[in-house]
């Protein structure tokens, strides 16, 4: 595997989509030029699988050495995925069907496990796959504290562990060896940037976090207040609520939101389904599209549609398909090669521009 990963990427460009063509397995992505060229137009998702951010090639790095295992033919082994929230969202729906696949692809052995959005149960979850036999480990995590026993027990086996899409506090390369995931306050400052784009840079803007324990939404929400603050002063926050990642609470807090706030500018919902529950509350409160300016993250279809229907101004990427990539990771891990620690991926965006043509690339 290329070694991967590891810049944050840092994207000054308005609604810059760096856009990821390549396989996951390629692990080749657009040069600084060509991103400066999509960076003026928002280009379509690649819809394809995950692919890391080049890296600095000064990435910290793991060996199976370093974390004290063996080396082991991934092929003959059992890899345990533990999922974290119910696949009522069609983000664990995708994530899961990646990871499948590409372990079917792969005739791998997978033992596979749904947390149920219940931290407790993903911690148990994690120790029934060790006592099942998984060799190695990769989780979706929940939240991003609490691992420390799950992870002393893999680790006295010298189970591997990658991570994917949430971080964990952990130490890399001894509690887990790799992350994979987006880079998300990049992901919230490109969210900042459609806002403004879509509000003009005025107005009163309210946010839907996320759910709370978790880095992604401690990071969307930091990158979007950030650049909201550099590059829009006249743009202010009025309003921040956990919609707990889910659409029905997302509408039920847009509901008292536009109660107390008639006059909101824009919403910016930490993820889709959050989106589609405000779309859902302005819809029976009798506003048309367009009316607030909502900008959202994940990719899903439901809400990239509503981005063609006028609903939605703009949708930031944050690509699920970790399957490839991951049991890539695994293989050059357990081949005795090394791997990044932190493997940072690529994603794209969609706007009124490319929402329609690339509605097939959604999830
Ligand atoms: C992001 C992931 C988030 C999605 C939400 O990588 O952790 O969790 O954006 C999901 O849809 O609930």
């Amino acid at each position: 595997m290329k070694s991967s990963a590891v810049r944050r990427s840092t994207t000054t460009a308005v609604l810059a989509t760096s856009l990821v063509a390549a396989l996951a397995l390629t692990g080749c992505a657009k040069s600084e030029s060509d991103e400066a060229g999509d960076a003026a137009t928002a280009t379509g998702s690649a819809g394809g699988q995950v692919v890391a951010t080049p890296g600095a090639g000064k990435a910290a790095t793991c060996t199976v050495d370093q974390f004290g295992g063996e080396k082991s033919d991934l092929s003959a082994a059992t890899v345990g995925f533990s999922q974290s929230e119910k696949e009522a969202n069609p983000f664990r729906i995708a994530e899961t069907a990646s990871i499948k696949a590409e372990a079917k692809r792969r005739g791998v052995t997978l033992l596979t496990a749904n947390a149920q959005s219940q931290f407790s149960k993903q911690i148990s979850d994690v120790q029934d796959l060790i006592a099942k036999g998984a060799d190695l480990l990769v989780i979706a995590p929940l939240n991003s504290d609490g691992w420390g026993p799950v992870l002393r027990a893999a680790a006295a086996k010298k189970i591997p562990i990658v991570t994917i899409d949430r971080k964990i506090n952990a130490t890399p390369c001894k509690d887990y060896v790799s992350f994979i995931g987006s880079d998300f306050i990049e992901q919230g400052s490109r969210a900042a940037d459609r806002m403004i784009e879509a509000t003009g840079g005025k107005g009163k803007v309210a946010i839907l976090l996320g759910a709370a324990g978790n880095n992604v939404t401690t990071e969307r929400t930091k990158g979007f207040k950030d650049r909201i603050e550099e590059k829009a002063p006249d743009l202010q926050v009025v309003f921040e609520q956990t919609g707990e990642f889910a659409r029905e609470k997302g509408q039920q807090v847009t509901e008292q939101l536009i109660q107390s706030n008639p006059d909101i500018t824009g919403i910016y919902a930490e993820n889709d389904e959050m989106g589609l529950g405000a779309v859902n509350a302005l819809k029976s409160a009798g506003k048309k599209p367009g009316a607030v300016k909502i900008v959202t993250v994940d990719g899903t279809r439901n809400a990239v549609r509503s981005i063609v229907d006028g609903w939605i101004s703009g949708v930031i990427e944050s690509n699920p398909r970790f399957g490839p990539l991951a049991f890539e990771t695994l293989e050059t891990f357990t081949k005795g090669d090394k791997v990044d620690q932190d493997i940072v991926i690529q994603d794209s965006a969609y706007t009124g521009e490319n929402a329609e043509a690339d509605l097939d690339k959604a999830f």
